[in-house]
């Protein structure tokens, strides 16, 4: 069995999804990261940043792993799903751009655009412009790829679409960037995706396009 220390979150989609999509039994410990959770001494030990997710695999001795990255290759490695030995590098290179890129620079735009609308103007401004560079370059990928790294569903895919499924929180209009929509409405459809992205709130929706 999997703990899963975590939060409503594009990051905490992340691993929702995949112990959907790998079929593996786990638990939710829900972290209200307005209230300060992550900052509590018993979490700090398993999370040196203060952040979610976290996992625990109590079949392999109780192992912590921290970072969403770190816990997708841990899982895939485990499941052997969705990081196929053959096209590691390529999906090592999507993984990474979306835990150093995708991420962390739109999570900016969260930062300045959704929560603290109007007190950063140059915030806000660099942000959108970054986020619409990110949209740019996945839909160009995308037009000669049908996943992230290829032809199949991976563990980058599982990564980034979480962030995507923020869009309604972007002002970018997904339906400009014709790929990267057929991308998301494509992985949004799978079964596992749609019970991972409800893992906090039974009744949350998918947002469409
Ligand atoms: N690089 C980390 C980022 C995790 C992260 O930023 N988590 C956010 C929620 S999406 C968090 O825990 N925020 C709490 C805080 O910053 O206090 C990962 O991918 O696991």
């Amino acid at each position: 069995m999997i703990e899963l220390y975590s939060s409503d979150t594009p990051n905490g989609k992340k691993i929702s999804i995949m112990l959907e999509e790998i079929g593996f039994s786990y638990k939710v410990i829900k972290l209200d990261l307005m209230k300060g959770d992550q900052f509590k001494p018993n979490f700090k030990k398993i999370s040196p940043f203060s952040k979610i997710p976290v996992i625990v695999d109590h079949s392999n001795n109780k192992e912590a792993i921290f970072e969403s990255g770190a816990i997708l290759i841990y899982l895939a490695e485990k499941s052997n799903k969705f990081y196929d030995k053959l096209n590691k590098l390529k999906i090592d290179q999507w993984l990474m751009a979306q835990m150093a890129m995708v991420g962390p620079l739109i999570g900016q735009y969260h930062y300045f655009y959704h929560f603290n609308k109007g007190l950063s103007e140059i915030g806000e401004k660099r942000y959108f412009e970054v986020t619409k560079d990110i949209y740019k370059v996945l839909n160009e990928h995308l037009n000669k790829n049908k996943f992230l790294a290829g032809e199949s569903y991976s563990i980058a895919d599982i990564a980034t679409w979480p962030w995507i499924a923020r869009h309604h929180w972007h002002d970018i209009g997904l339906k400009n960037y014709p790929n990267l929509r057929e991308w998301y409405e494509l992985i949004a459809r799978r079964p596992a995706v749609i019970k991972g992205y409800k893992f906090i709130d039974e009744n949350s929706e998918i947002p469409k396009p």
